[in-house]
């Protein structure tokens, strides 16, 4: 889908093709959806009912004169006013009450979608008029513009990539969860998940770059220069995108790939979890105390590695990005390779910067929408597919598998741009950041995973964690400063 101005066809069709993916992961018995899977992760019944809040807040309150619809909702899905690890203990709605409250809402954002006069969902004469409402959005928050919500479709297009990122939160959930397996490999099916670009991929058998390649002779040259980071013009950039702002950068190398599994299995059997000289202070406190040997998911059978992945063990594949690391596990690899996590800024140069045109692209091989051969996203398969397997999807500097495959963790701490103003609520990005002279709390991740819809990432997408989480689908890519030339 491209983002930008859309026909009310296409928004609902791309609100059914999220709904249908929220569905296949939560089709599941009352007991896998009440529970919690992880302190980490809400039960996935929270989840499902708060993508339709969501869509209830934005689509039906903020775009036309309609009230709540069921009392309370608000404040039970708010993320912001309850930790994940306490969402077990408020009245949510059950299974079945959640499957209707979906369809209710939908039902209404439809008949909405079908009374509207013109095919492009323009901002219309007559609707300057503000809503007062929005996720999270308090007495007192500024009613936000209906005009400015509508403008490219830029709504729709943030509850659609919202429930995207939702449906990615419960892979995470479905990850962790103990017990058979419940979710079908893609992989050992027919076809890419229904909602995916993907799909087999030219990956698997065929991955075409061995493990030395992948290695030192493995990097490619940004020279320095400046480029523009962030994004003005981008239709369905979320507010931490924002504005677009020139950054020079002296040269530096980043790595071709991410780091594969086989150079954190070469980390660890170099004792690279047991050397505290690799590590950062709060790093090293941390592997201490979680006794951290390998990344998560992982165990030793013999002299081989297995990870469980969706229930299921098998042999770790050596030339897939690795998977599961927190921050400081990539702090530490990257020492112990002599190199260092790129900065977000880096990362993003190198994903976007055409020195060609001196413009920023919207992904690294253009501004054309993903595919199968350009990326692996969308959950065509439930892992990420080796180094080499995209390099259709090249940027302009040689880097690939830039977007998709694994989120990658970068050495920046999440902070606004200069110029960042919340639009359309605070409670998306501005409360993440660092608050009242504090050090930044959240690391920048960039690119997606092969879990994270097309909808959902871009060359200026930013998302952010914790340092210590692992159970998201994050890797990542090694830089070094290239020195004077
Ligand atoms: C960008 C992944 C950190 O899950 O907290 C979902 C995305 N924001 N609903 C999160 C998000 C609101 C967000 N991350
Ligand atoms: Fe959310």
């Amino acid at each position: 889908m491209r983002p930008g101005p859309l026909t009310a066809a296409a928004v609902a069709g791309e609100l059914d093709a999220a709904r249908r993916r929220s569905l296949a992961y939560t089709d599941l018995t009352d007991d896998d959806l009440l529970r919690q899977h992880s302190p980490l992760m809400s039960p996935l019944v929270w989840d499902l009912a708060h993508v339709g809040n969501y869509e209830e807040i934005w689509l039906l309150r903020a775009l036309t004169e309609a009230r709540e619809l069921h009392a309370g909702l608000d404040d039970i899905y708010d993320a912001f006013r309850h930790k994940r690890a306490t969402r077990t203990s408020l009245p949510l709605l059950g299974p079945a009450e959640a499957r209707g409250y979906l369809r209710d809402v939908r039902a209404r954002v439809l008949d909405v979608l079908a009374a509207l006069e013109p095919d492009l969902l323009l901002p219309r004469p007559g609707a300057e008029a503000g809503a007062r409402t929005g996720a999270g959005a308090g007495a007192g928050a500024e009613p936000v513009p209906r005009n400015r919500l509508l403008a490219d479709s830029f709504v729709y297009g943030m509850v659609i990539q919202h429930e995207h990122q939702h449906d990615e939160t419960m892979l995470a959930t479905l990850q962790l969860r103990t017990g058979p397996p419940v979710l079908a490999d893609p992989a050992d099916t027919d076809g890419p998940h229904a909602d995916g670009p993907g799909g087999e991929g030219p990956d698997g058998a065929t991955a075409g770059i061995s493990a030395r390649a992948a290695g030192d002779a493995g990097e490619v040259l940004v020279p320095a220069g400046e480029f523009t980071m962030g994004t003005s013009t981008e239709p369905w950039a979320y507010d931490n995108e924002r504005p677009a702002h020139t950054v020079h950068l002296p040269a530096f190398h980043i790595g071709r790939f991410p780091v594969t599994n086989r150079a954190q299995m070469e980390f660890i059997a170099d004792g690279g979890y047991d050397d505290e000289r690799l590590w950062s202070a709060d790093g090293w406190a941390w592997r201490c105390a979680e006794h951290l040997s390998a990344p998560l998911f992982w165990s030793r059978d013999g002299d081989v590695w297995t990870r469980q992945r969706f229930g299921r063990v098998e042999p770790v594949p050596p030339d897939e990005p690795v998977q599961h690391v927190c921050w400081y596990e990539a702090e530490a690899h990257a020492r112990w390779a002599g190199r260092r996590l790129p900065t977000e800024a880096e990362w993003e140069k190198a994903c976007a910067h055409d020195p060609v045109t001196g413009r920023s692209r919207r992904y690294p091989w253009g501004d054309t929408d993903p595919t199968s051969e350009l990326a692996n996203l969308g959950h065509g398969r439930a892992r990420p597919t080796p180094v080499g397997s995209r390099p259709a999807g090249a940027s302009p500097c040689g880097a690939e598998q830039m977007i998709g495959d694994v989120w990658e963790w970068t050495a920046s701490g999440f902070t606004p741009y200069p110029g960042f103003a919340s639009f359309p609520y605070r409670e998306y990005s501005e409360v993440f950041y660092p608050q009242g002279g504090e050090s930044a709390r959240y690391r920048v991740l960039r690119g997606g995973s092969w879990a994270t819809h097309s909808s959902a990432v871009r060359s200026t997408f930013r998302n952010w964690d914790f340092p210590i989480r692992r159970q998201i689908f994050a890797g990542f890519r090694l830089a070094r400063d290239a020195g004077p030339s």
